[in-house]
């Protein structure tokens, strides 16, 4: 029996499959026959191409349905899919390429000088272009295979995808998810979230997120598709847009700067809201005071939820009452189903109900392993088997789970990862620079935004907007601190060691 993740998605297609499955901005159409065929002919392209089994597909594209139908090809044909974030610049894709080893990259027009000298130069045969226009060169030479594809038999432990993320420490690591993985998420969320076939009366998500990590690409694509319902396709967030298209909606997810941001306009009313029966937050905690004011104005109470993109979906606060009590503001909800949730302390031992401690996480859902790094792998799992989230939380006599703060040097800004250690270094290789530290402080917007706090060396001066300046040369503009602040030294403990949270302190009120 085969265990393919698309084949499970296609399953779910409705039997009429001249129906549209989605809706774009620009006023497309595609039909779930459209899906169906247009991976058919690009599983094909890629199995013309000869490559070795678990060859990985890297895609630094711009959102649009041929990158999803892209990823659907690359799990029909049996490859894995790499999705790289379009904000990444020359060195970051550099550093992704050349640990991945990709056998197909896949980019923009305007990139392809850049990014194909590093994809060759890493020894990877198959450079192709795809535009948010539906133009390049994988459509072209797509447009010449079949349109008839059987998918490629997998097992639960086939890798599917690769997402690169720093855990809780270093470089970045590639994530590696099963389609087992992916599939048993899938599931459990289909049953957990409610979600109606269009036997049930249907539901059509809005899809306003990015397509290049877990919650755009596959807790949205993968709930949409494993029943049945249709998208309404926005390649870009805007909340007017959205507000506009709510009445035809059902389902919304999105991380909460784009609840922030909804917020913000006029147009957000319960009428706007009148049709939906859902909407879903996650990636970076919710403030309270986001989810009791969506809750006046639009009559819907957010469901939160948590995740990674280790394990995709680890707690989801209950869909209906039944499932164990209310929405409750302010936490994750519970376990999902075949998630094992607990919190240790220090000294390793389970805590009780209350208590803060680590949290740790199994089930069919948590990931295989970092790419090519089985010490990394080992050091984030304890001997009998859980993953160590870096997540720091407590469960309360209800079962509800709460995150309070992560134990890894981490900042979460509008729903993206800013690793402070990476952005360190860029800033401490600056010329006069003699250390630097990065923190997260809390910002209306985004949630929580970076700024630098810079020594010079002895002698240097520094100008700090020429040190932003330099870092936008080189980095994801997301992880450009908003601030940075030259200073004459920084706070340390007995130990040496920079206490971030003193930083974090005196910082707090910069945007707020
Ligand atoms: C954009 N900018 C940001 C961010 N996004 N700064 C900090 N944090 C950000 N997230 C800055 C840019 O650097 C730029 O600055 C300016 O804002 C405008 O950029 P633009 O791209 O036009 O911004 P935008 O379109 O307004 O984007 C904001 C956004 C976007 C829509 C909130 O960040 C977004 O789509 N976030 C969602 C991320 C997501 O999907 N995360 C899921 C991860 P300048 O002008 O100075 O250059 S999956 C995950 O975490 C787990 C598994 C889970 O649980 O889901
Ligand atoms: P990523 O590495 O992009 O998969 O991000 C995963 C991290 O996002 C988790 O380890 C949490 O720290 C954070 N996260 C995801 N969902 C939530 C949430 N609802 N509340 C708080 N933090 C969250």
């Amino acid at each position: 029996m085969s265990h393919n993740l698309f084949a499970a998605l296609r399953a779910a297609f409705p039997a009429a499959l001249d129906g549209i499955a989605i809706e774009t901005d620009s006023g497309l159409n595609y039909s779930w026959a459209d899906l169906e065929r247009g991976s058919a002919m690009m599983a094909n392209l890629l199995q013309s191409l000869g490559l070795p089994d678990g060859a990985r597909v890297a895609v630094q594209v711009e959102k649009s349905v041929e990158a999803v139908v892209l990823y659907l090809a690359t799990l029909r044909a049996g490859y894995v899919f790499l999705p790289l974030n379009t904000a990444y610049q020359r060195a970051e894709i550099e550093y992704f390429i050349g640990n991945a080893e990709p056998a197909v990259v896949v980019c923009s027009s305007a990139n392809f000088g850049w990014v194909s000298k590093i994809a060759f130069n890493a020894g990877t045969q198959n450079v192709f272009t795809l535009d948010d226009d539906r133009t390049g060169s994988l459509l072209a030479r797509a447009a010449h295979c079949s349109d008839q594809h059987a998918a490629a038999i997998k097992q639960p432990d086939d890798l599917a995808a690769i997402l690169y993320t720093s855990g809780t420490t270093g470089r970045s690591k590639g994530a590696m998810l099963s389609h087992g993985n992916l599939l048993s998420n899938a599931r459990v969320l289909k049953d957990y979230w409610g979600w109606r076939t269009p036997e049930q009366g249907g539901d059509v998500l809005i899809h306003a997120l990015p397509i290049f990590h877990v919650h755009g690409l596959f807790i949205a694509i993968h709930g949409a598709l494993i029943n049945g319902s249709k998208m309404i396709w926005l390649n870009k967030f805007d909340p007017k847009r959205v507000i506009e298209k709510l009445p035809e909606a059902t389902v919304f997810m999105g991380v909460p700067t784009l609840y922030v941001r909804l917020l913000a306009e006029t147009g957000l009313s319960r009428d706007a809201c009148r049709n939906m029966r859902l909407f879903i937050s996650g990636s970076a905690p919710l403030l309270i005071d986001t989810f009791h004011e969506w809750t006046a104005r639009t009559g819907h109470t957010i469901l939160e939820r948590y995740g990674m993109s280790e394990t995709a979906m680890l707690t989801s606060n209950p869909y209906q009452i039944s499932q164990g009590g209310e929405r409750r503001g302010g936490t994750v909800g519970f376990a999902l189903p075949g998630v094992s949730l607990r919190v240790q302390g220090e000294d390793g031992q389970s805590l009780p109900a209350g208590d803060i401690g680590g949290i740790q996480v199994k089930g069919p859902n948590v990931f295989q392993g970092y790419w090519r790094m089985p010490e990394k792998t080992a050091e984030e799992f304890t001997d009998d088997g859980y993953f160590k989230t870096g997540d720091v939380g407590k469960i309360d006599g209800d079962g509800y789970i709460t995150i309070v703060g992560r134990s890894k040097d981490l900042i979460i800004s509008g729903g993206y990862n800013v690793y402070p250690a990476e952005v360190e270094g860029y800033i401490n290789e600056l010329p006069g620079v003699a250390e630097s530290a990065l923190i997260g402080v809390p910002h209306p917007d985004f949630g929580e935004v970076g700024v630098a706090v810079v020594i010079a060396k002895p002698g240097a001066v520094l100008d700090a907007g020429g040190i932003i300046a330099a870092l936008k040369a080189q980095l994801a503009n997301f992880k450009i601190p908003k601030q940075c602040f030259v200073v004459n030294e920084l706070p340390r403990n007995t130990m040496g060691k920079v206490q971030k949270n003193l930083l974090r302190d005196e910082y707090k009120d910069l945007f707020v």
